[in-house]
């Protein structure tokens, strides 16, 4: 619980002038009460936190969230103006990168406090996430063991005549029976010439000879995401399929040593981008090289050719370069680690030298 009270103190120590936050972003809950929540408001004042949440939500919230006041509302306006009134606040801020201007017109007009939008509560929050706890690090560990054996059980199932859906629907079973409350995207389990898609959708193409298929998985638990990618070979492969391959898993290592405490994103990426650019692919590697993982799948940091995000010890980032020949295959190999002083831990353990089934 001292995770979530030292998040919520250091927002209540940011307000400055502000009386309060008002966090709506279901995000932001999530990680301020360390409850998945939809629909709920967490008010920080100065002193007292509180916690709103409708009935559907009550006789969970009441016994897991202890940390917090927790307030059942019927009308949420009502609620919120009563909180207000009792903690005193007139001017009280909202997240900028979270709140629709109609919901800031809505609140605006209804509310009896004046509702400032805070570029500067956004990124609190974000410098707050950006760097994981013990806590979310061991989540971030199980949403990839997860999907590590999940994986490792489906590659003796992926055969000749197996198709991209049914890969993706056992591996989606799979996790759920492993503990995943969920998986963590859309599963892209693609391939022959599909893998040239980076984001390619499943299909009912089925494997053959000589295919690549690229897995690019996740899984949630506890809230927290993890994500791997490997490229496998099905059977007789060519040289070129073999260099591509090469190629990338260099970039990706190389990468991957780069990483530590220090390092800009824009590094990371550009040792991945050297690489694949100096072997004659570059214009075939057509977007970034990595982004951090938690809360959501897609968070900072972000390692590519436009970031200016410097790696802190206690952030996640992938390293995930590719290859993607139009009409012919694609390489991408990825695992996501955490940044640490002198280096990294990587959360995934399976193997990445190219493997032949
Ligand atoms: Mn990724």
């Amino acid at each position: 619980m001292n995770g979530y009270i030292s998040r919520i103190k250091a927002i209540a120590d940011s307000l400055g002038e502000n009386d309060a936050a008002l966090i709506t972003s279901d995000i932001s809950i999530t990680y301020l009460t360390g409850y998945q929540h939809s629909e709920g408001y967490v008010i920080i004042g100065k002193e007292d936190a509180f916690f709103l949440v409708d009935f559907r939500y009550a006789e969970a919230v009441q016994k897991s969230v202890k940390h917090i006041n927790v307030v059942v509302f019927e009308n949420y306006i009502d609620s919120i103006n009563d909180i207000f009134k009792n903690i005193g606040a007139k001017s009280v801020i909202v997240e900028s990168d979270a709140v629709t201007l109609s919901t800031y017109k809505n609140l605006s007009e209804k509310l009896s406090a004046t509702i400032i939008d805070s570029p500067e509560l956004s990124n609190k929050i974000g410098e707050l996430r950006i760097v994981k706890t013990s806590d979310e690090v061991e989540k971030l560990r199980k949403a990839q063991q997860i999907a590590e054996e999940a994986y490792l059980e489906v590659l003796d199932f992926v055969k000749v005549g197996v198709t991209e859906k049914e890969i993706s629907a056992r591996l989606e079973y799979l996790m759920k029976l492993k503990g995943a409350e969920r998986v963590a995207f859309e599963l892209i389990t693609v391939t022959g010439k599909k893998t040239s898609l980076p984001h390619g959708v499943p299909s009912d193409n089925a494997v053959k000879d000589g295919d690549f298929i690229t897995f690019d998985i996740g899984a949630v638990y506890d809230g927290y995401h993890s994500d791997m990618t490997r490229t496998i070979g099905v059977g007789n492969i060519t040289d070129e399929q073999r260099e591509i391959y090469n190629i990338v898993f260099d970039a990706h290592l190389k990468a991957l040593e780069s990483v530590k405490a220090g390092v800009s994103g824009f590094d990371v990426d550009k040792t991945a981008r050297d690489i694949i650019t100096d072997a004659g692919y570059g214009k075939y590697f057509g977007h970034s090289t990595g982004h951090g993982v938690g809360l959501e799948i897609h968070e900072a940091p972000y390692a590519g050719q436009r970031s200016k995000d410097i790696l802190k010890a206690g952030m996640t980032v992938t390293v995930e370069p590719g290859i993607y020949l139009p009409d012919k295959f694609g390489v991408r190999i990825e695992d996501t680690v955490l940044v640490t002083e002198d280096g990294y831990e990587t959360f995934a353990s399976i193997p990445k030298e190219l493997i032949i089934i």
